[in-house]
C-alpha cells in the first residue's frame, strides 16, 4: 500500500481548515506558461481519517474543498463555450446535442479555470510533500456529460492513469477532480474500482516491474473472477453485483463506486485506482475539473 502518512506529515502544514481559495493571480506568458503569485498561505491539512481514507479506498472527498463563487463562476464559462462552439444553451435541454463535447483548450489556455491555482496547490502540499510538485503548465480539463440514457457500471475503458508500481514510495502524481454543479448517483460522475490500487500494487510487486493498464487488466481478468465479470459485457446485475456486493482480490475488499458529490467538493485519486468514464442517466449534465498534480521531475507529457 502507498503510505501517504509521511509525506502528510512532512509537508509540514499546520493543521486547521481550508476555507477555499485565498487571493492568487496567475498570468498567462506569451509561451501560455503560466507563473502564479500567492498572497495569503493556506492553512490546511488532511486528518490521520482522511489519510486513512484516501490510503484505504485511493479516493479521497473533501467536501466543500473549493468557493462556491469559484465553481459557479467556472462553470459559467464553460457554458458560454459550449454556446459559442456547438449552440449548446444551458437552459434548452433540445439543443443539448453533443454527449460528451471536448477540445477546451482555448478555455483552458485563456486561464479560465486558473483560479483553482492556490486550493490545488494546497493538495498538491499535503499529498505529495510541500512545494515538492511542478506547477501545472494549464489549469483544469472540463468533463462535461449531458445526458447519455440508461445508466450501468461500464465492463469497457477501465484504465489507471499511470503505470503501476508495488512501490510503497512517493505518489508521482494525484489526480484532483473539482465539481462545478452537484453530481448525483447515475450523473455520469466517474466511476472507480475503490481498493483496486492496492490489489495492483500487490500484483506489481510479485510481477516486479511496472505494468500498464492494459497489463494490468488482463491479469486481473486472467487471475482475478470479480475483476474478470467486471470487464465481461456478459456479466448481468452489474449494479448489484459490482456496487452493491463488491468483491474480494488478493485478499482485498474491492466495489465500484461513483464520484458523487456537491458543488465545491474535491475528489482527490491515487494514480493506480482503475477508472473508467460513466453514462448520464439524469437530467443534468455533468460538470467537474480535473487535474493531475505532478511530483517535481515527473515528466509531465507522459500523462
Ligand atoms: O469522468 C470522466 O469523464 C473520465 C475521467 C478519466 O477517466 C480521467 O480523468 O482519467
Amino acid at each position: 500500500m502507498t503510505s501517504i502518512t509521511a509525506l502528510a506529515v512532512a509537508a509540514g502544514t499546520p493543521r486547521g481548515e481550508h476555507h477555499g481559495s485565498v487571493s492568487a493571480e496567475a498570468r498567462c506568458s506569451p509561451r501560455g506558461v503560466f507563473t502564479w503569485r500567492f498572497s495569503v498561505a493556506t492553512a490546511f491539512s488532511l486528518t490521520q481519517e482522511q489519510i486513512a481514507e484516501f490510503e484505504r479506498a485511493g479516493m479521497l472527498r473533501v467536501p466543500n474543498f473549493f468557493p462556491q463563487q469559484t465553481m459557479s463562476e467556472m462553470a459559467g464559462k464553460i457554458w458560454t463555450d459550449l454556446y459559442a462552439r456547438f449552440g449548446i444553451d444551458r437552459h434548452r435541454p433540445d439543443t443539448w446535442t453533443k454527449e460528451r463535447p471536448a477540445q477546451f483548450q482555448k478555455l483552458i489556455r485563456f486561464g479560465s479555470f486558473d483560479a483553482l491555482g492556490d486550493s490545488l496547490a494546497v493538495i498538491a502540499d499535503a499529498l505529495l510533500g510541500s512545494g515538492a510538485w511542478d506547477r501545472p503548465r494549464h489549469i483544469g480539463l472540463p468533463l462535461v456529460t449531458f445526458p447519455t440514457g440508461a445508466w450501468d457500471v461500464l465492463h469497457a475503458m477501465w484504465h489507471l492513469d499511470l503505470p503501476a508500481t508495488g512501490s510503497v514510495g512517493k505518489l508521482p502524481i494525484v489526480r484532483a477532480f473539482a465539481l462545478l454543479e452537484p453530481v448525483r448517483p447515475r450523473g455520469g460522475g466517474t466511476c472507480y474500482v475503490e481498493g483496486s490500487h492496492r490489489v495492483i500494487a500487490d500484483r506489481a510487486r510479485a510481477a516486479s516491474e511496472s505494468l500498464r493498464s492494459a497489463d494490468v487488466k488482463g491479469l486481473l481478468q486472467a487471475e482475478e473472477p470479480w475483476f474478470a465479470a467486471l470487464f465481461s459485457q456478459e456479466s448481468k446485475n452489474r449494479e448489484q453485483r459490482f456496487m452493491i456486493d463488491g468483491g474480494l482480490a488478493r485478499g482485498i475488499e474491492v466495489r465500484v463506486r461513483e464520484i458523487v458529490g456537491d458543488t465545491g467538493d474535491a475528489f482527490v485519486m491515487h494514480p493506480s485506482l482503475l477508472h473508467t468514464i460513466a453514462p448520464n442517466a439524469l437530467d443534468r449534465p455533468r460538470l467537474m475539473l480535473v487535474q493531475p498534480l505532478v511530483r517535481r521531475g515527473w515528466n509531465q507529457d507522459r500523462l
